[in-house]
């Protein structure tokens, strides 16, 4: 009967950690491989051992180190992880925005000029639209085009490989 007891008491306390440890997965961020709550070198170097050949990852922990989510636990997910403990990313999983498109949300409050007048870009503002539809303002952006000789001028804006046009219009000096 006190045996009885015991194995049962056992079990329960079985069940009551795996209760534990399933809800301490759920809440654990990701990239936590030793399941202390936190995401730092000591996860690095569990992740960089396995990769290495050198350590050993249980089934959940394999689950917190496949940082880009491909399936498989790779150099990948150590340079992720690494970028991310030195502060290099911001969030994991990194996910590439891939290539954007700019959109002009509003034109310069100027566009006609005087000759020999310099071109004023107050007013202008750009945002750029990201393939994962990541939206996000603009504001080191460059531009060419502008010449202060009479006539219609295209400006192009560019900003991290992607283009966007505008037109202003440079009248002559009155004589
Ligand atoms: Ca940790
Ligand atoms: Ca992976």
């Amino acid at each position: 009967m006190k045996l009885v007891r015991i194995v049962a008491a056992l079990l329960c306390a079985c069940a009551l950690s795996l209760a534990l440890s399933g809800s301490a997965y759920a809440e654990n961020p990701l990239g936590d491989i030793d399941f202390d709550g936190d995401v730092d070198y000591d996860d690095c170097r569990l992740l960089f051992d396995y990769v290495a050949g050198s350590g050993f990852l249980s089934i959940a922990q394999m689950r917190a180190a496949d940082i880009d989510g491909d399936g498989g636990i790779t150099p990948a997910d150590c340079a992720q992880l690494l970028h991310y403990v030195t502060g290099v990313l911001s969030a994991l999983p990194y996910v590439h925005r891939g290539r954007g498109r700019l959109a002009i949300i509003s034109y310069p409050d100027k566009t006609e000029y005087t000759e020999g007048e310099k071109i004023d870009m107050t007013g202008f503002e750009l945002q750029i639209v990201y393939s994962n539809g990541d939206i996000l303002p603009v504001e080191n952006y460059s531009y060419s085009g502008y010449s202060s000789t009479p006539g219609v001028k295209i400006i192009v804006v560019s900003y991290a490989g992607a283009r966007v046009a505008f037109v202003v219009t440079v009248y002559p000096a009155q004589q």
